[in-house]
């Protein structure tokens, strides 16, 4: 009956499957239908039931694990240890915490949910149960702190190029850690890292993408996007996950070889900050100007209207 039920759900997706059509192909009371239905749900099922329109498949256990993610990764370039998590409240603090207790680089922290998921500098970062990936990574790339900033925009070429690979979906770069579909914005990186005075200890990078469409409220109804209402097809988050995995581990090497400047490349074909004029906040203090470049250290250069280049090292931008 389980599998019945799933597998009619799952030939029906995205689309409701009534209440009536489902006891009509089980051969069962509405009733019943609704009773495997909670049980599904217990088991960790995501079904959403909608009155007169029937119920909708949204997510299941086993296609979102540890393993689905691990089993992927084979041939990594970076020695992977995926821990998978229901719910934390950030994965940022947790993969601090492993790696505090000895995880070594490559320990990977997924969570489905995240209660107080964390953008930069105190801003929020929404993660809802069967929505989104979130995604931290630890790393011990043995470079000077004033280096770690690059490694966000090195993630950023990894993820643009594994979404692409996955859904044929193009996402943008915006400096420097937000990647958009048509000008919304589908995923952010945090970096953060703990830092001796002339080396880092630990980057932890963290990647945060919405998958599946999901009923934001507030500001990002208008700003945020899903990378299924952009594919128009029903994606895996554990085929993303490991996609991404794969592309940043070998990116990473080559960061780790040439610095930013190995990535400088394809980082400019897929940005969209560049040749535009942006409003810089730094500080509390705007300015504007046009973005003609990054350096090989991954600076923003924006020239004023007084002709002068402005190195931009860190804020948030807008276009
Ligand atoms: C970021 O910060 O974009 C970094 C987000 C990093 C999230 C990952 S998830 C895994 C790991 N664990 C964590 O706790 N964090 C990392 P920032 O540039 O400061 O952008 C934050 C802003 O993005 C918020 O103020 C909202 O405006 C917007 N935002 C929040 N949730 C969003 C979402 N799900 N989709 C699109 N925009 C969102």
């Amino acid at each position: 009956m389980k599998s019945k039920l799933l597998a009619v759900l799952k030939e029906n997706y995205p689309e409701y499957v009534s209440g009536e059509k489902l006891s009509g192909e089980l051969s069962c009371s509405r009733t019943a239908v609704w009773k495997h239905i909670e049980k599904l749900r217990k088991e960790g099922y995501i079904i959403k039931a909608v009155r007169n329109r029937g119920y909708l498949l949204e997510n299941s256990p086993e296609a979102f694990s540890a393993h689905a993610v691990s089993s992927q990764l084979s041939g990594a370039m970076l020695p992977y240890h995926v821990n998978f998590y229901r719910v934390l409240s950030s994965t940022q603090p947790e993969a601090q915490r492993l790696f505090l207790e000895g995880a070594r680089e490559g320990t990977v922290v997924i969570a489905d949910s995240q209660t107080s998921g964390r953008g930069r500098l105190g801003r929020e970062w929404q993660t809802r149960e069967g929505k989104g990936l979130a995604m931290s990574i630890i790393l011990t790339p043995g470079i000077p702190p004033y280096k770690a900033p690059q490694l966000t925009l090195a993630a950023a070429v990894s993820i643009v190029k594994a979404v692409k690979k996955v859904t044929g979906v193009n996402m943008e770069i915006k400096w420097p850690n937000d990647l958009l579909i048509n000008g919304r914005k589908a995923c952010g990186i945090l970096t953060e890292m703990q830092s001796d005075p002339d080396q880092v200890r630990s980057v932890i990078v963290g990647i945060g993408l919405n998958v599946k469409k999901d009923d934001f409220s507030g500001e990002l109804e208008n700003t945020a996007v899903s990378l299924e209402e952009a594919a128009g097809m029903e994606l895996d988050r554990a085929d993303l996950a490991s996609a991404i995995l794969m592309q940043f581990a070998s990116d990473y090497q080559l960061f780790l070889e040439k610095g930013f400047k190995g990535l400088k490349d394809d980082w400019e074909k897929h940005t969209c900050t560049l040749g535009r004029t942006v409003r810089v906040e730094q500080n509390g203090v705007y300015f504007t100007g046009r973005a003609e470049s990054v350096d090989d250290q991954g600076i923003l250069q924006l020239r004023t209207e007084d002709g002068r280049i402005h190195p931009v090292v860190s804020g948030d931008i807008e276009l």
